[in-house]
């Protein structure tokens, strides 16, 4: 088109994951490859997500980026990896209602503005970045026809952050470490779709929103560096615990589910005290949370509900069925009052399976 009056719009929204078998470590900071291979579910895409509005047009002469109404700077390298990576598969654009025709070379000289909305706590270890990322590349790659399949563009999303290459499919998802220097292999699978298992009920409980002390960049750098439970974690125990987790979400055997997560979770924070110096995400509320579980699930027989805590305080919750994510709230408020002192300041989305 001659006039530089259109503007060419695509919006997307995207969820965020939770890892059941955790990332943690970098083998290749730059290109983001693990040190194992992860597990997560992403939740409903009704919570807990990102919204992007990416949108071109030839009168915009610079690539700019708002999050949550600010702007924010897209020179970093992360995006720079993503951007350079989706315009470099661009493909031709039409519109022949708006008389738009976008070329694969133009897409080299076109800008883009980007407008991305969480609508959760930004960096308070609610996983943010991997709905921002998987958003982002996503929304771009719509906008610019990008002709690549969602485990190709996983792998873009990779290079924004790690978590982020599991929240482009549903259901649940392996990040498969990858074999390459190039990280061409270091993409996500889904290993089953959000039907599969949708008894499960997912509950976050916030015990803070506020950010968290140490970034998991800079936390994983450092426990790569000096924990070595970390090494023999990668290499022992992950692997192993890959394949079981895999056979438990295919049987929908939930006792096993529930004991390979917990034990993921408190392995994922045994390392970040192996690090020196020690990182602490948990705070005494998360221990308290991970206590009642416990007793719960031992007085049962089996369990009942499965805990895992990322790099911030905060529970996510999965319990087996909508009865006990029921019990589940009303023993949490039980044990932290609404308007009481407690740190456990509010429950949210708990109601809606995955
Ligand atoms: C995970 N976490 O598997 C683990 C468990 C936190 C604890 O992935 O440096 O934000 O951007 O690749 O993806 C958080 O790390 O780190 C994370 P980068 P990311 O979900």
């Amino acid at each position: 088109s001659e006039s530089q009056n259109w503007v060419l719009v695509v919006t997307a929204r995207t969820p965020t994951n939770i890892a059941v078998i955790k990332y943690w470590g970098k083998r290749d900071e730059k290109l983001i490859l693990p040190v194992n291979d992860s597990i997560s579910v992403t939740l409903d895409p009704d919570h807990l997500c990102t919204t992007t509005t990416v949108a071109v047009s030839p009168s915009f002469d610079q690539d700019r980026m708002w999050l949550n109404g600010k702007e924010i700077s897209l020179s970093g390298g992360r995006f720079q990896s993503c951007l350079r990576e989706i315009r470099s598969r661009a493909s031709d654009v039409e519109d022949k209602e708006k008389g738009i025709k976008i070329s694969k070379e133009d897409w080299e000289k076109l800008h883009v503005h980007i407008a991305s909305y969480n609508n959760f706590p930004t960096a308070a270890g609610l996983a943010s970045s991997a709905a921002g990322f998987a958003c982002f590349v996503f929304s771009l790659a719509k906008l610019m026809n990008v002709n690549e399949d969602q485990s190709k563009l996983s792998a873009i999303a990779r290079q924004g952050s790690g978590s982020a290459c599991r929240s482009l499919f549903g259901g649940f998802v392996k990040w498969i470490m990858g074999k390459d220097k190039n990280g061409s292999d270091s993409l996500a699978v889904q290993l089953a779709d959000e039907e599969h298992w949708d008894d499960l009920v997912i509950l976050v409980a916030v015990v803070s929103s506020r950010q968290k002390e140490t970034s998991s960049t800079s936390g994983m750098r450092e426990s790569v560096e000096t924990s070595l439970l970390l090494q023999h974690r990668a290499k022992e125990v992950v692997p192993k615990r890959i394949l079981q987790m895999e056979e438990a979400i295919k049987n929908r055997d939930f006792a096993s589910f529930a004991q390979l997560t917990c034990a993921d979770s408190n392995q994922f924070h045994a390392v970040c005290l192996d690090t020196s110096p020690p990182i602490f995400y948990m705070n005494d509320t998360s221990h308290k949370i991970i206590s009642i579980v416990e007793k719960w699930n031992r007085s049962e027989g089996t369990p009942q509900v499965a805990y895992t805590f990322d790099a911030g305080p905060n529970a996510v919750l999965i319990a087996r069925n909508r009865k006990v994510a029921a019990l589940l709230l009303q023993r949490l408020l039980f044990y932290f009052p609404p308007n009481s002192d407690s740190d456990l300041n509010s429950y949210i989305h708990g109601d809606k399976s995955i």
